[in-house]
């Protein structure tokens, strides 16, 4: 073996080596970006029974209701939540004051690391305001929850009239 095809060996691995380099930036990136996308969408968060009240004819609101789990070892909180179907949504809670019913905007909604929160009837609740639609039983409308450490989980929320959110509940008594 000469000195000079000694080089060009040497330089061809050098070469090699620089694309290997690359393709593992390469490959790195990727999967970084897999990492972010999937924690973008997820969150250790999953959202169950997702439902929206039918709106009573005449009127433009409307409250959601849904279970959420944070599965996730971090304790998450919601700050905000939107939907095409409507331009204000604010995260609600009822309260018993002086006998009555009221309800009052929250800032958040916490999820503590492991647990679930039920936003139901009498409770935690998304309400949406000003529908650009009414909302009639067999559609569905999306609704994008926003968490405080930015990430976002979209979800499809059904539309039931509130008969048939009773009979639900009606055939859940009997367990
Ligand atoms: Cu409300």
């Amino acid at each position: 073996m000469s000195v000079k095809s000694g080089v060009t060996n040497l330089l061809r691995f050098t070469k090699t080596l620089g694309s290997l380099r690359i393709y593992l930036l390469i490959t790195l990136s990727i999967f970084n970006f897999l990492a972010l996308t999937k924690a973008l969408a997820e969150a250790g968060i999953t959202v169950e029974d997702a439902y929206v009240r039918e709106t009573i004819p005449g009127t433009t609101i409307s409250s959601a209701y849904m279970k959420i789990t944070n599965a996730s070892a971090k304790d998450l909180a919601i700050v905000k939540a939107t939907s095409s179907a409507s331009p204000r949504v604010e995260l609600h809670e009822h309260s018993m004051a002086d006998g009555m019913m009221r309800m009052r905007q929250v800032e958040d909604i916490s999820l503590p690391a492991q647990t679930s929160v039920v936003l139901q009837p009498s409770g935690l609740h998304v309400m949406l305001f000003d529908l650009k639609q009414p909302l009639q039983a067999g559609q569905s409308i999306e609704l994008v929850l926003h968490f405080a450490n930015g990430s976002e989980q979209l979800v499809r929320v059904e539309v039931q009239s509130i008969k048939q959110k009773r009979a639900q509940q009606t055939h859940h008594h009997h367990h």
